[in-house]
């Protein structure tokens, strides 16, 4: 356990670093302009001085598009589109076939554009794709930037050394059955290369035992890159869904710094617990008020809902601070 830790008061006994918003879930499929199955684990930036959330809405038929969800406070009054903002294009972009997914957005102020990472359910299974935009309505589809299996990724805000950086999490059958994190380089958001290995699953008990992938984007403080994550454990009835925080160096982000050994946020509430699938808090988004300083995250529940809860950035930085360092090569 970390020395100092963040006491939630009011909600628990437990060291909370998160606060949930009391009235969670602040959007169901009951909020949707249109009939859908479930909304879930959305991308989030701020847009226009508004909360953008790019939402994974999951069609009666099984297959995921996204659709934004704008709002003043990042709370209520949430104005959706009426129609699906991001749909899959099999014709033109084959490894759509099944749904797009699961967005991560990451502001490029070189580009003055937002590049939004999201899986392509393609018939080899998922893999990561970007597209960019100004405005949320037009997708430049830059197509696939890791082949299937992966997902989970995120691109870093600047260029890092010159080249971009995407984290992700490929399937790699020489580490199977564990599922890690990885960086990957361009020059161009097209072609990718040098991926190395930046954070891997832990073996035994622990609670990020079976896979991990990254939550949201990173943001860049003066200690290091932060990162959220999610890790699985599966149990006799199940996955369980957690997270997770790491610091990765600035200059080599391949370096992890310091990384929790304890969750941080896990299923507690029913609509976290009962859902599509049990067990899942899944945050694709976390958007930081300069302000005040601070982080609203944004997380599906149980594969039905998105929800918001928030922590001081200051309280995350001091607490990865105080976490070990990480112990990279302890698996491969
Ligand atoms: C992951 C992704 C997420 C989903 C989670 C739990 O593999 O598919 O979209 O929320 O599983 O079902």
């Amino acid at each position: 356990m970390n020395k100092k830790t963040v006491l939630n008061k009011d909600q628990s006994p437990f060291l909370e670093l998160f606060q949930r918003y009391p009235q969670n879930p602040i959007l169901t499929a009951n909020d949707w302009p249109y009939t859908v199955n479930s909304v879930f684990n959305p991308g989030a930036t701020t847009f226009h001085n508004k909360i953008l959330l790019l939402a994974r809405v999951e069609d009666r038929r099984g297959l995921s598009h996204l659709t934004k969800a704008v709002s003043k406070d990042g709370i209520s009054n949430w104005q959706i589109d009426t129609i699906p903002t991001m749909e899959a294009d099999p014709e033109k972009h084959p490894e759509e076939r099944w749904g797009i997914e699961d967005s991560r957005i990451t502001w490029l102020a070189e580009l003055n554009k937002w590049a939004v990472t999201y899986v392509a359910y393609s018939s080899d299974g998922p893999l990561v794709a970007i597209a960019l935009t100004d405005d949320f309505v037009y997708f430049e589809r830059l197509g696939p930037a890791r082949p299937a299996e992966d997902k989970d990724a995120a691109l870093f805000p600047r260029r890092i050394k010159g080249k971009w950086g995407l984290l992700h999490r490929p399937m790699v059958a020489q580490y199977a059955p564990a599922a890690h994190i990885w960086l990957s380089y361009s020059d161009d958001l097209i072609h990718w290369d040098e991926r190395r290995v930046v954070l891997i699953c832990r073996r035994g008990g622990w609670w990020d035992n079976s896979r991990i992938g990254l939550a949201a984007p990173p943001i860049e403080t003066a200690d290091g890159w932060l990162i959220l994550y999610h890790g699985v454990r599966i149990t006799a009835s199940g996955s369980i869904y957690r997270l997770g925080v790491a610091m990765l160096d600035l200059d080599d982000p391949s370096r992890v710094l310091r990384r929790s050994d304890e969750w941080i946020f896990r299923p507690e509430k029913s609509y976290e617990r009962l859902g599509d699938v049990a067990d899942v808090v899944f945050p694709c988004g976390w958007v930081l008020d300069d302000q005040t300083g601070l982080v609203k995250m944004y997380y599906g529940g149980a594969d039905s809902c998105i929800a918001l809860a928030t922590a001081a950035l200051s309280d995350l930085i001091q607490y990865v601070s105080e976490c070990p360092e990480a112990q990279k090569d302890a698996i491969l």
